[in-house]
């Protein structure tokens, strides 16, 4: 069994990404030093571990960087395979799609609620918002393909899939409170609402997800971060 060696984590808890990265760790037992970012100021540390693009998390797993969630939980897994539950599919056709599917959420879902949040006018935010329906319409189809009649998508319980969908719905209730707009409905989407409360309900979701009010405080701080930037670059015109 591979030994934990040291572990650091750089990230922002309200991040999607972030909590991903902390189910995987905490599903596999692992301790690790928390390094978490400041809202807008960037450390020297993460400027240095991800130059490219500056985001978290990054993973420092005995001095090597790892990044970008998707490839991170992936790399947990793998290295610690022999700990805690295989977070990645075993069945190698399950194991293909997931990556596929956590890709469409990251690529799709995500814009789509951020967007949510960005609009400026209200007919904007109403597109956002049906455009995140339109995907959480697609997992609904993939939840009842890919969980064959079981809880989770991985099966009796929270496997990659899981985590890459599951990240997002602190999100997506900091939103249905914000903007009153119910993105799992459970007449649209049956499946995907009674997961989504099973989801929350583990161990792993329960240690990391963020309370929605930090979320809400959250993204209204971003929201009026990036409007008085907007606003500086305006006047500097
Ligand atoms: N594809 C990346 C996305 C990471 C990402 O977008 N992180 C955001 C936080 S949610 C970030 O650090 N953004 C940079 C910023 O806020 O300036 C991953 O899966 O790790």
């Amino acid at each position: 069994m591979a030994a934990q060696g040291d572990l650091k984590l750089l990230g922002l808890s309200v991040s999607p990404f972030v909590v991903r990265v902390r189910m995987a760790l905490h599903m596999k037992g692992l301790s690790y030093e928390y390094i978490k970012r400041d809202l807008f100021n960037k450390s020297e540390l993460l400027l240095k571990s991800n130059p490219v693009e500056k985001k978290v998390p990054i993973l420092i797993h005995d001095g090597k960087t790892v990044l970008d969630s998707s490839v991170i939980v992936q790399y947990i897994d793998e290295v610690w395979a022999a700990m805690g539950p295989s977070i990645l599919p075993v069945d190698p056709y399950e194991r293909a799609t997931a990556p596929f599917w956590a890709a469409y959420v990251d690529d799709k879902l995500f814009s789509a609620y951020v967007g949510v949040n960005k609009a400026v006018t209200e007919v904007e935010r109403m597109e956002k918002v049906s455009e995140t329906l339109a995907v959480l319409e697609q997992l609904e189809e993939a939840f009842a393909k890919h969980s064959n009649g079981k809880g989770f998508f991985a099966g009796d319980s929270i496997g990659y899939l899981d985590l890459a969908v599951g990240c997002h719905l602190h999100w997506l209730k900091a939103q249905c409170k914000m903007f009153g707009v119910v993105f799992l409905d459970a007449g649209k989407t049956p499946l995907l609402a009674t997961w989504a409360k099973r989801f929350t309900e583990t161990d792993a979701a329960k240690e990391v997800v963020p309370d929605t009010d930090v979320v809400m405080e959250y993204a209204k701080k971003r929201q009026a971060y990036r409007v008085a930037v907007a606003a500086a670059a305006a006047s500097a015109k």
